[in-house]
């Protein structure tokens, strides 16, 4: 089904980037196709507006400003203008590109706040926050890393990031530490605000089955929309969007965020004298495009704000893939990383060739992988050999030898041309953009085929009306060329509509049908080299540039696991032996031991400790033990832990392990009974 035009007005939105830290090539994963889908909607004349913005509250931020002693207001408005300068070096064209600390975004978030308070779906109530008595702060957020209680994975203290990607809730995340200096976190009692995100399950449901989202988004959302909790929306920190009547609390980022996305609009709008209501309180398609990491946030709280405060909804979302490096999973502290400026720009690479890399190595759903030898050979054989041959043979030959290009169009050219630009209105709406930049390479190798096989090199002496001819066609093909793929590569189309004899920078403008319209003969300036091979060499240099940052990365973390080890035991770590009497172990013996159903680490074992009935107890060992080797093994076990909840399964204490290679049991020296003491 063909969904765009349509006559209603759309806005697209990208995931807004965290102001705090340099654009790497994960970012534009997600902008690149994003800014290629609103070109090509606006080739199909298709009315679209386009914003983004920095992120400048929550406490990665906070975080990150402290660690560089800097004020967050000053530290954000340094990334704010480094992501600006990439998105202007890539032509990711958006209409406004503001910040979440405008007071556009400040007013709207509070105004929104306000409609939810006034709906009935606020209220105020007391939990139990983390704290850590050694820093004397209270641990928002990011402030506190511990175990998710749903996977088992690292997390963080408002994210499972490593794991699930469910969002935590305040208190959630077990075995809480203060990110800062490590110490286990004690609880406090504080008033904050909730969101009754529980009483839209039903809501969500049925509001997810319309909407025109990527699988991966929509199959994840459905699930979590099963089980909803109320939602903490408030934090205590100085930093953020005040919390209307309560200027101790800001809004939780996660609220002032997405709400970035109307303040944008609000902000593109009325600089150019239009209502943004028109989009988000009236009938518009809303599409945000979002990484896969954030789709709780788009699919689930999002949704539900704007439905409690009466916005419009949106009408798609696109979550993409990840990016590896190397066919590693994207990390900083690895090494696995490379930076946009860095690593790419400042080489001297082109934009174009990384925009293209991006569209066209596999569909928006699936993960790319970087590696410089993949984007070499990549675009050698496509851009180079292939597009930019085409364009840069045709040109020169018509140039050199001095064809008048005249005459008509090829049934097999037209129709080449049509069966593209097919591809680009149907497969747009599909968000399959790898579709379209395969459909434009076919192009080109029809024009290559065309060209070799009508052998105007000899045409230009034996019959130069044919060979006019033959050329004609193939110039029309470069005109259809460099009008379907100016959504991918926009500077490059924009060069061979200037070599076509057209000013450059209106290509943006002509419209998708313009492919198919004769070109007409026309003053040409000297064609230039589209396209350079990427040479091994160059290729080398990057390798070696990304191996020594991996292995640097490999050195420091052995260091740092190290100094871990060694490092020698705080004065305020230290317990006094009442505090050991108080926990309680028993020598255990498991039973039985089953895999957790959904987790790659949790094993349910059931274990003797010398009472009546066995223990049921979940440890994070799956990825160490089998559930067969565990039976019948004897382990130490915490008995009097407070019961917990994890996945929804209750684990009643605690078995011991040690940290080495991953995690080694704990044991008795001598033959001993389930449930002896251990003092
Ligand atoms: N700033 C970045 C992320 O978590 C986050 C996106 C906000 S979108 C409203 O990917
Ligand atoms: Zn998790």
């Amino acid at each position: 089904m063909q969904e765009f035009p349509c006559d209603k007005p759309v806005l697209v939105t990208c995931g807004l980037p965290y102001a705090n830290g340099p654009a790497h090539i994960g970012h534009l994963r997600t902008y690149i196709p994003a800014d290629m889908f609103v070109r090509a909607l606006r080739k199909m004349r298709q009315d679209t507006v386009f914003v983004c913005g920095s992120d400048t509250h929550g406490t990665p931020i906070i975080v990150n400003a402290e660690e560089h002693h800097v004020p967050p207001a000053e530290f954000v408005k340094t990334y704010h203008k480094i992501f600006e300068d990439v998105f202007r070096k890539f032509q990711i064209g958006f209409n406004r590109y503001g910040s979440t600390d405008d007071p556009t975004n400040h007013h709207r978030t509070r105004s929104i706040v306000m409609d939810l308070q006034k709906n009935g779906y606020v209220y105020p109530k007391s939990i139990k926050v983390a704290y850590c008595k050694s820093c004397s702060r209270g641990l928002p957020d990011r402030y506190v890393e511990g175990v998710c209680p749903y996977c088992g994975s690292m997390a963080r203290g408002d994210e499972c990031d490593l794991g699930c990607q469910r969002h935590l809730e305040p208190g959630e995340v077990l075995d809480p530490r203060c990110r800062i200096c490590g110490t286990k976190s004690e609880v406090r009692e504080q008033e904050h605000f909730f969101f009754r995100l529980s009483e839209f399950g039903d809501f969500l449901i049925k509001y997810l089955d319309t909407l025109h989202a990527t699988p991966n988004a929509v199959n994840y959302a459905m699930e979590w929309a099963k089980d909803l909790k109320d939602w903490c929306i408030t934090r205590n920190l100085e930093w953020g969007v005040k919390y209307p009547g309560h200027e101790d609390l800001v809004v939780y980022v996660w609220v002032d965020a997405p709400i970035g996305y109307i303040a944008f609009t609000e902000e593109y709008m009325g600089s150019v004298g239009k209502d943004w209501k028109s989009i988000w309180k009236g009938d518009s398609r809303i599409i945000h495009f979002i990484g896969g990491d954030i789709i709780y946030h788009h699919c689930i709280f999002w949704p539900a704000m704007l439905k409690g405060a009466g916005y419009t909804l949106p009408w798609g979302v696109v979550a993409s893939g990840m990016i590896k490096i190397n066919d590693k999973k994207f990390s900083k502290s690895r090494g696995y990383i490379v930076w946009v400026e860095d690593d790419y720009l400042a080489h001297g690479f082109h934009p174009d060739l990384l925009r293209y890399y991006i569209l066209s190595y596999t569909s928006h759903t699936k993960d790319i992988n970087f590696s410089w030898k993949e984007f070499q050979t990549k675009i050698n054989k496509e851009l180079v050999g292939s597009f930019g041959n085409f364009v840069n043979r045709v040109l020169t030959f018509v140039d050199s030898k001095h064809v008048d290009v005249r005459g008509t169009v090829d049934p097999e050219v037209s129709e080449a041309i049509r069966v593209a630009a097919e591809v680009m209105k149907t497969e747009i709406g599909n968000y399959e953009f790898k579709k379209i930049s395969d459909a434009i390479i076919t192009l080109s190798d029809v024009g290559n085929t065309y060209f070799q096989s009508h052998e105007p090199w000899k045409l230009i002496k034996e019959d130069r009306g044919a060979c006019e001819h033959v050329l004609f066609n193939c110039v029309q093909l470069v005109k259809a060329m460099a009008v379907l793929s100016e959504p991918l590569i926009p500077q490059k189309a924009a060069e061979i509509w200037g070599m076509l004899g057209y000013e450059p920078s209106g290509i943006s403008a002509v419209g998708l049908d313009e492919a198919s319209v004769p070109y007409v003969n026309r003053p040409r300036p000297k064609p230039k080299i589209l396209f350079t091979k990427l040479e091994d060499k160059k290729i080398a240099e990057m390798e070696k540039i990304l191996d020594e940052r991996v292995r640097k990365a490999e050195t420091k973390a052995k260091l740092q696991g190290k100094k871990e080890e060694e490092a020698p035991i705080q004065e305020a770590e230290l317990v006094s032996i009442d505090d050991f009497g108080k926990l309680m172990l028993r020598v255990g013996k498991v039973l039985s031991c089953e895999r957790v159903k959904g987790s790659k680490k949790l094993l349910k074992s059931m274990i003797d400790v010398g009472e009546d009935q066995p223990r049921q107890i979940l440890s994070g060992i799956a990825e160490v033990y089998t559930p067969e080797e565990m039976v019948g093994k004897t382990v130490i076990v915490i008995v009097n832990l407070k019961p917990a909840k994890i996945m929804g399964i209750e684990s009643n204490g605690m078995i011991l392990a040690a940290d080495s290679n991953g995690a080694t049991l704990l044991t008795v020296e001598k033959p001993s009974d389930p449930g002896t003491k251990i003092h």
